[in-house]
């Protein structure tokens, strides 16, 4: 019989049916909706059917999941290239909603979802607060942006739906959200996980004391597990991890649930593939490729294969709580966020993973990447905490040495720390900028 880890206050609801399906279900209702999917597109997209062709490829084709692995890619300068509205499946008189994601250059790319794509959206959502153990009755801070962002009224629908109690704070005015979690009865808080570090610090320096908060519902970022320890300690809470993207639908593809143990995505709406981001080729579960991402259930923007380039693996074996829907793991990289310092391939994941195992270490930090004579080098700096600031100069060198050490040796590449001052490191309202690469500019 199988275990279940419900026990622990995760919030069952009617909505949650398809996470435990039996498989076979499961991958009929995928591939009819695979099918239709794959029909819409190539009918109402112009650069989907023109890439069809070229294969000599026709929706007839596709008769089985297996069968998705002959579709064309998307990719995101392809969103980019036909902006803004050039992938769009729905006259406009059907699509009520927008969001748009700004991207590092340029333009940015622009979502769209109809009536039944909001529904979805809902239902994930619901799905996802559900898996994460909020429930009707839990007062919810919501504090990821509102506005083209997917973050805000993504999970304020879902929230709402779910019967709990929502509060659209949205992010920024850090004094203001530090007042609500404390007079408002709040019991759980989206937004980045950077932002939490942040907000419970300001709330710990204005002497307040939030009582009842129970959950976080945190993503939109990588974060590690170290850092998810540093901040359970810190809060008291239950951290969760969330993953989604604007291109696929926003937040609710995937959702951690109490047993912790990698994301469970919404099989039913997204079909999930691992790939070789080098050579394409499609990889068995429990390897570590690129997530790539069918929709199954969209009207508005329908994407076939999406390259997300973040970095994961499939977990096919069955979770304790009795979801039938496959898990990835947490998503800790990308696979265009490496940089090379002499030679040495780095992750920023890695950064964070090696300054949180050394004790007394601050979870801010900015790693700046300079070129010095055509070489390129990497620096860290890391604060420190106000407690520590005060410690005599030995003591901080001292700290200053564990660190360098930690992450030599977790690189295998020196680097030089700079500790500074507490409060000197920018905090983010929303998605931090970890690296600032500063080598175009020499
Ligand atoms: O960040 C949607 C979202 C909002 C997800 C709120 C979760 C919570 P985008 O702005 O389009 O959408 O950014 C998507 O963010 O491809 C990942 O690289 C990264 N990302 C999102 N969630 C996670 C996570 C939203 N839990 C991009 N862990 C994705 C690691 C994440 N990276």
């Amino acid at each position: 019989m199988q275990t279940s880890c419900n026990d622990v206050g995760e919030g069952f609801n009617s909505a949650s049916a398809p996470d435990y399906l039996p498989r076979k279900q499961l991958e009929d209702v995928q591939l009819r909706r695979l099918k239709a999917t794959v029909q819409r597109a190539y009918d109402h997209v112009k650069l989907f059917r023109s890439r069809m062709d070229e294969r000599g490829l026709r929706p007839e084709h596709i008769t089985k999941l297996a069968d998705a692995a002959k579709l064309p890619f998307t990719i995101k300068t392809d969103l980019r290239d036909t902006y803004p509205f050039g992938l769009f499946a729905s006259p406009m008189e059907e699509i009520v909603r927008l969001h748009a994601s700004s991207g590092t250059t340029g333009k940015p790319i622009v979502v769209a979802y109809t009536q039944a794509d909001v529904a979805v959206w809902q239902n994930v959502m619901v799905r996802t607060f559900a898996a994460c153990g909020v429930h009707r009755g839990d007062v919810v801070q919501n504090a990821y942006g509102y506005g083209l962002f997917t973050g805000g009224l993504g999970a304020h629908y879902g929230a709402e739906a779910l019967g709990a109690t929502v509060i659209p704070i949205s992010g920024g005015n850090t004094e203001r959200q530090v007042m609500v979690l404390t007079d408002f009865g709040v019991t759980a808080i989206c937004c980045t996980p950077s932002y939490f570090l942040h907000l419970w610090e300001r709330a710990v320096e204005m002497g307040a004391r939030p009582k009842g908060l129970r959950v976080g519902v945190f993503g939109a970022e990588p974060w590690s597990e170290a850092m998810r320890q540093r901040m359970q300690q810190l809060s008291g809470i239950k951290a969760y991890d969330i993953y989604g993207l604007s291109e696929i639908i926003g937040p609710g593809v995937a959702s951690e649930c109490s047993c912790q143990a990698g994301l469970h995505i919404f099989e039913d709406h997204f079909l999930p593939e691992i790939i070789d981001p080098k050579t394409c080729e499609v990889l068995p579960d429990g390897a570590e490729g690129e997530l790539v991402l069918t929709t199954l259930s969209k009207q508005a923007m329908p994407m076939i294969r999406y390259r997300t380039r973040d970095v994961t693996k499939l977990i096919n074996e069955p979770c304790a709580c009795g979801r039938t829907i496959r898990r990835i793991n947490r998503i800790t990289r990308r696979s265009d966020d490496m940089f090379i310092i002499r030679g040495v391939n780095v992750f920023p994941s890695q950064v964070e993973c090696a300054l949180l195992a050394v004790e007394g270490a601050q979870p801010h930090y900015q790693i700046v990447l300079t070129r010095e004579k055509g070489l390129d080098e990497m620096e860290v700096k890391v604060e420190v905490g106000p407690e520590a600031f005060s410690d005599k100069i030995r003591v901080l060198e001292e700290l200053r040495h564990r660190l360098g050490h930690s992450l030599e040796h977790t690189l295998g590449v020196r680097c030089k720390v700079t500790l500074v001052e507490p409060r000197t490191i920018r905090r983010s309202e929303g998605k931090a900028a970890r690296v600032l690469d500063q080598r175009e500019l020499k």
